[in-house]
């Protein structure tokens, strides 16, 4: 069979989770309008026929000029992730000018020792024009393939497929059938719940939010108990993520709860406290502490 690694890689907000979320079919990865959402490696795993072949799509987070120890972490982890990589899948957006950061980006790749696919992403949302325009721009990269699709529509997705199916190389399944992701549950309630907050705070408060569950267990009841810690980088910030009367807090406990029951098939009490860990960001220490 056929079966292999793929690194998505792109600058940040082009829909790379969305695209990965869109592949397999099943949401392993949040998706948000504020760029850096992703701050992890996340496998996700398509298996085509039966099981005739296996694309293991690796999400990343975006690639950008880092500000923080964090954001240089963020970059390493992509590029560290693309030396275990069969294929890469470079993603640009469609109704986006490619700039200097997408250059940098074809830089690296042209580096990589594998196959690179294109997908310029959200066409949907893009004229005829501009599609056409970024797919003569890319063009000249001189990468594999490319393929215009909307990760929101679910346009262009078999023909990118089908092209990355050519590329990999045979092999064993790398995952069992069912199994969408090998992340642990812990990681996804922490970022279910980050990602209900990155629907509603602003500026640079997203930034500043990281979120780790420290206990997980079900109880006798049936229902699973998740406790987890939200760190902020101010006490200002605090404030603001518990809202007035606790308001903000509640609700986003009470929308992300409902997805988690929905994932996990049972009740879940979600139990959230705030801490403040000054400038977490941009310490080395904190980085290690928060799983970074
Ligand atoms: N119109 C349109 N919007 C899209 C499409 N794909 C993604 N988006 C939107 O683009 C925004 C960013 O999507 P993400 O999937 O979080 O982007 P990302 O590349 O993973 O971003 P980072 O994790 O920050 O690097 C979200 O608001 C998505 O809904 C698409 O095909 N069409
Ligand atoms: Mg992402």
């Amino acid at each position: 069979m056929k079966s292999g690694f793929v690194t998505i890689v792109g600058r940040p907000n082009v829909g790379k989770s969305t695209l990965v979320n869109a592949l397999v079919g099943t949401k392993v990865a949040i998706t948000s309008p504020r760029p850096q959402t992703t701050r992890n490696i996340i496998r996700g795993v398509l298996n085509v026929g039966r099981p005739e072949a296996q694309l293991v799509f690796v999400d990343t987070p975006g690639v950008h000029r880092p500000r923080t120890a964090l954001g240089d972490r963020l970059n390493r982890l992509v590029y560290g992730s693309l030396e275990d990589a069969d294929a890469a899948l470079f993603v640009l957006d469609a109704t986006q000018k490619t700039g200097p950061g997408d250059r940098r980006i074809a830089e690296r790749l042209a580096a990589f020792e594998g196959p690179t696919v294109v997908a310029v992403n959200k066409v949907d949302a893009a004229s005829r024009e501009q599609v056409i325009v970024m797919l003569g721009e890319a063009g000249e990269w001189d990468f594999a393939a490319y393929v215009p699709v909307s990760a929101t529509e679910r346009t262009g997705l078999d023909d990118l497929v089908a092209e990355m199916l050519t590329l990999v190389p045979e092999g064993p399944a790398f995952f069992p059938p069912g199994m969408a992701t090998d992340q642990p549950d812990a990681l996804l309630a922490a970022e279910l719940v980050r990602e209900k907050y990155l629907a509603r705070l602003r500026e640079e408060l997203p930034h500043s939010l990281a979120i780790v569950v420290d206990d997980m267990e079900a109880r006798a009841t049936g229902t699973l108990y998740i406790a987890a810690t939200l760190y902020v980088e101010r006490p200002s910030q605090k404030g603001i993520v518990i809202g007035k009367g606790g308001a903000t807090l509640r609700d986003v406990g009470a929308e992300a709860r409902v997805e988690l029951e929905t994932y996990f098939g049972t009740p879940v009490y979600l139990d959230l406290r705030v801490k403040v860990e000054r400038d977490w960001q941009r310490k080395e220490q904190l980085l290690d502490r928060l799983g970074f």
